[in-house]
């Protein structure tokens, strides 16, 4: 799970270029497996991690985060590693950042840097590659005057490279001026995405969105789906790293009797997801706001996974998802992992996306939610109706909309309730 990174001469850094320190505030609340998340996106960034440092306080340091004493500990502990950097688990001010370098003489970086980071080696097309851009930018703005070797242009290295290689902007004026265009560039590529999903809305085809922590085996389950659909060439990428997924992938997928659903698989969850990442990424995962049903994906094997589902559960309200229909998806369940606590009122199954044990039933509950005690019907809607028109088209499952001399035609699955409603028009 290396990653090639250059640096200004575009000679490549091997790993262990960064040896890196990490340390955490705990205000209350145990912070050992948000620390234990911290190393894994450290490495993800290619970091080394030499050694942790927590320390417990009532409230954070004003001007270090850490209080003096530990700030000097650090000091001397990153001198006795010989460490190249120090990743803070919690998000920096731009005085902190100069203060803590200035003390440790060691570059200072916080996890949003970090995650932005990744990020920005990792999105790929083009709306993604732009919001991380933003977010970036964001994160630096307020900083600019605390600037440290962090977020300067000298040393390259974690934080100071936006998407596709290409350095951060430092002054001001420019990070105005291409935030700016890079807003009037993401509103362009929305305007897209809205028609793409205003057609698939008049085509009434449910949408399904596979939501939850990174890792947790998304895209994975979306293969099988592929594969138990006879599509494996239009299979997403799948890996274990995080963050494997950064662009929303959109597939077809048919069920029997001509049913049909569209799938989304979506960027991963991890916790204290930068805000202004969240912000950034609003606009893609707005599919998400707009699906019919969520699965929220879980990788029971991970034996915290409960601290996995609250953190997804509260970006999803974060995101204005919160109260959508949803399925709990415990994948993984070849591998060992301890009782399942199944949330009560909602479904809740088991599965393994390896192995495919589980996939059938995940598939008839998708059935069950989207089309259950739906009824198919002819039906032709005068003109003079046009209001049930679109309704149906809103509201029901529609396979045919046919414009006829008499009126519109339709060859839909609506509910019972509709059914009876508008019965007067079916034609046999
Ligand atoms: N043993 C086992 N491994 C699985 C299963 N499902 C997925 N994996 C592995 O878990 C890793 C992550 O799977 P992905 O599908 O990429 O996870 P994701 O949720 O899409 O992750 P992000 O895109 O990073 O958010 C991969 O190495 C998968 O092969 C499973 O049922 N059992
Ligand atoms: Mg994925």
């Amino acid at each position: 799970m290396s990653m090639v990174r250059f640096n200004e001469q575009n000679e490549v850094i091997s790993e262990e270029s960064y040896r890196a320190i990490l340390v955490g505030l705990e205000i209350g609340a145990d912070i050992s497996y948000s620390m234990e998340e911290l190393d894994g996106l450290a490495e993800a960034a290619g970091a080394t991690v030499l050694g942790r440092m927590i320390q417990s306080m009532e409230k954070p340091n004003t001007a270090t985060m850490i209080g003096k004493g530990k700030v000097e500990e650090l000091a001397q502990m990153a001198q006795a590693m010989e460490a190249d950097l120090i990743i803070f688990n919690d998000e920096l001010s731009g005085m902190q950042l100069r203060n803590l370098e200035e003390a440790t003489g060691v570059r200072v970086i916080d996890r949003t840097i970090l995650i932005l980071d990744i990020f920005a080696a990792r999105a790929t097309s083009r709306e993604g590659k732009l919001q991380v851009e933003l977010a970036q930018l964001k994160y630096r703005l307020p900083r600019l005057t605390g600037f440290g070797r962090s977020l300067s242009r000298l040393g390259g290295g974690i934080g100071t490279r936006g998407p596709g290689e290409k350095k951060l902007e430092t002054d001001r004026r420019h990070i105005e001026r291409r935030m700016y265009d890079i807003r009037e560039e993401l509103r362009q590529l929305k305007s897209t995405r809205g028609t793409q999903r205003a057609r698939r809305q008049k085509s009434s085809v449910p949408v399904v969105a596979l939501v939850g922590y990174t890792n947790a085996g998304k895209s994975a389950i979306m293969n099988r789906i592929l594969a138990m659909n006879g599509r494996e060439e239009k299979n997403v990428f799948e890996e274990d790293m995080l963050f494997a997924t950064l662009d929303v992938q959109q597939r077809g997928v048919d069920l029997q009797n001509g049913r049909r659903f569209v799938l989304i698989d979506t960027v991963g969850f991890v916790s204290k997801l930068p805000h202004s990442l969240i912000e950034a990424f609003k606009a893609t995962l707005e599919e998400v706001v707009y699906a019919d049903l969520l699965l929220h994906v879980v990788d029971a094997s991970y034996e915290n996974h409960d601290f996995h589902i609250a953190v997804t559960e509260r970006v999803m309200k974060e995101l204005g998802a919160g109260g959508k229909d949803k399925i709990m998806v415990f994948n993984k369940c070849d591998l060992p992992h301890e009782q399942i606590i199944m949330e009560p009122g909602t479904e809740n199954i088991e599965l393994s996306a390896r192995t495919g044990q589980g996939m059938d039933q995940l598939l008839e509950a998708i059935e069950d939610k989207l089309f259950s005690g739906r009824i198919r019907a002819r039906l032709l809607i005068p003109f003079s109706r046009g209001e049930i028109a679109s309704y149906l088209c809103e509201e029901a499952d529609v396979s045919v909309m046919d414009y006829r001399p008499e009126g519109t035609y339709f060859e839909l699955s609506l509910k019972e309730a509709d059914y009876q409603r508008f019965r007067e028009y079916e034609i046999i």
